[in-house]
């Protein structure tokens, strides 16, 4: 008897711990595009903005669509759920009418400002996302309005614990390489494109990272850009159905960059700690084992139509597979629920360094910040 109440007290505490966050920083702030968005999408106007707000989306979780581009949680939410938390921190825009609702989430769970289609660049998808650049301003808004409720010291300790979590790229990479092919360019011209291209991308980063680092935040979890060839979207633009190895070779050159300008600025600017996962690598190991990650097609989306199911959206009169956690790819562009918790346990947990450099996402939770 003793031994059992012993146990519960000890499981109790654990719990405890855990709820109470003793490790846990004080809040989670989201910046990025579909793989991270949680709704922000639903409140912006206009015919061509893309957003998850119809079956099949949310199918297994919570069975309803949530704004977010997955079959159920996504990448954001399970790395918040790792750290403590219950989920994503919510969308801006849902908080925004109300500065005290705002204050009050951005203070105890965080904000998402991450939009669908967003880019590193304000031209990419210009008018049917929140750029980065936007993304960077609500965060300014909402750290004066907490500011002017609890100071701006306060405000300033809270965010250098809290954990700042960016994901973006992907669609710059994808319209830079539709307008090329569109384009018919020499090889020489793709080669000064593409380092122009790269320019204003690793530049734009720069000015996201050093003006958040301005406001407050001092944790930075980074997630790469993955095999954009890859993507069903991609591969329905080749005849054979194959990956593009321009597109993926895109992806790998920007990547270079941004390890780089990672390392720069935790050179330069005093107190900045980061952690840089690296999506397109554990696509690459996922993709040449997939049996070890449990899937059983890496190829087709489990929602979409056309031919290989990426000629259209997932919608409700789209196919839906049955079988989903075995699909890596939800629809014709983003990763189920079951790829997103393995992108997520990857990053956060990496105990080999193979996926994160120079910590893993959990040290990054419990690194100290200067
Ligand atoms: C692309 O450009 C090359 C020469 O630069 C030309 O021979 C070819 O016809 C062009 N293709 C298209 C589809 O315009
Ligand atoms: C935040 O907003 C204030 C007030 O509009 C502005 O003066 C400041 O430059 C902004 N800071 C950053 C880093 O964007
Ligand atoms: C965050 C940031 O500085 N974004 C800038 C990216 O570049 C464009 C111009 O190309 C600026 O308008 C953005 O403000």
């Amino acid at each position: 008897m003793e031994g059992f109440v012993l146990c519960l007290l000890v499981v109790s505490m654990e719990i405890l711990g855990a709820t109470a966050g003793v490790l846990q920083p004080p809040a989670m702030y989201v910046f990025g595009d579909s793989t991270l968005d949680v709704g922000n999408n639903n409140y912006l106007p206009g015919m061509n903005v893309p957003r998850a707000n119809t079956p099949y989306y949310g199918v297994d979780f919570p069975g309803l669509p949530t704004g977010r581009f997955s079959n159920g949680l996504n990448t954001a939410d399970f790395i918040a759920k790792m750290i403590g938390f219950v989920s994503s921190p919510p969308a801006y825009l849902v908080l925004a009418p109300s500065s005290g609702v705002l204050v009050s989430a951005a203070r105890t769970t965080g904000v998402s400002y991450a939009s669908g289609g967003a880019g590193i660049l304000d031209s990419t998808n210009a008018g049917n996302n929140i750029p980065l650049s936007k993304q960077v301003h609500h965060f300014n808004a909402t750290r004066s309005k907490m500011a002017a409720v609890a100071g701006s010291g306060a405000v300033s300790a809270e965010l250098s614990k809290s954990f700042f979590l960016v994901g973006i790229g992907g669609n710059d990479l994808s319209v830079f390489a539709n307008a090329e092919q569109a384009r018919n360019r020499s090889a020489a011209q793709q080669q000064s494109d593409t380092a122009a291209f790269y320019g204003s991308l690793i530049s734009n980063y720069s000015a996201t990272i050093t003006n958040l680092y301005a406001l407050g935040a001092r944790k930075f979890a980074v997630i790469n850009v993955g095999l954009a060839g890859c993507l069903p979207v991609a591969r329905v633009l080749d005849a054979a159905g194959a990956c593009s190895e321009d597109r993926n070779g895109l992806a790998a050159g920007f990547n270079d960059a941004l390890r780089s300008l990672l390392a720069d600025l935790a050179a330069t600017l005093p107190g900045l700690v980061y952690s840089l996962a690296d999506s397109l690598g554990l696509m690459v190991a996922t993709f040449a084992d997939p049996q070890a990650s449990g899937f059983t097609d890496i190829s087709d989306p489990c929602c979409g139509s056309g031919r290989l199911g990426a000629e259209a959206e997932c919608s409700p009169d789209a196919a839906l597979c049955a079988n989903r956690d075995q699909y890596y790819f939800w629809d014709r562009v983003h990763p189920t629920q079951r790829a997103a918790i393995l992108r997520a346990q990857a990053f956060f947990y990496d105990g080999e360094a193979k996926y994160t450099t120079p910590i893993n996402f959990k040290q990054l939770v419990h690194v100290t910040a200067a």
